[in-house]
């Protein structure tokens, strides 16, 4: 059974549950950047996420530039958002709040 897209409505509760998480104009991605301390501390944090990512069976994309790192979050296979999306971003601002808050550079 194909995961199913949620609608407009659903996105906007959904959003209210998560740290700074942005939809895209063609709402079918949310995405978020960050800024570390160093480039290590970021790349920890994209290794982190990518073993949340295998676990969940669900793959962001990362933009990866320096201390920055990007993460956007769609689901290929109902080609929109879907409770997949919200769950693992729900996990990478526990993982963030958790293990890395210490290690962003800028606050907002
Ligand atoms: N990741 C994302 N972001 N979207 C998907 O639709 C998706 C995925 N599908 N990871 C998964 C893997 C699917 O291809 C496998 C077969 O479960």
């Amino acid at each position: 059974m194909p995961i199913e897209r949620l609608s407009l409505d659903e996105i906007q509760q959904q959003l209210q549950t998560l740290n700074h998480w942005h939809l895209d104009a063609d709402q079918v991605s949310l995405h978020q950047e960050w800024q570390f301390d160093s480039f290590k501390t970021a790349l920890q944090f994209l290794l982190k996420v990518g073993e949340m990512a295998e676990r969940h069976d669900h793959h962001p994309e990362f933009l990866s530039r320096y201390t920055r790192l990007r993460i956007q979050l769609s689901t290929h296979d109902a080609g929109g958002l879907t409770q997949k999306d919200f769950a693992l971003a729900w996990e990478i601002d526990q993982l963030l709040k958790n293990e890395f808050a210490h290690h962003l550079s800028t606050h907002r």
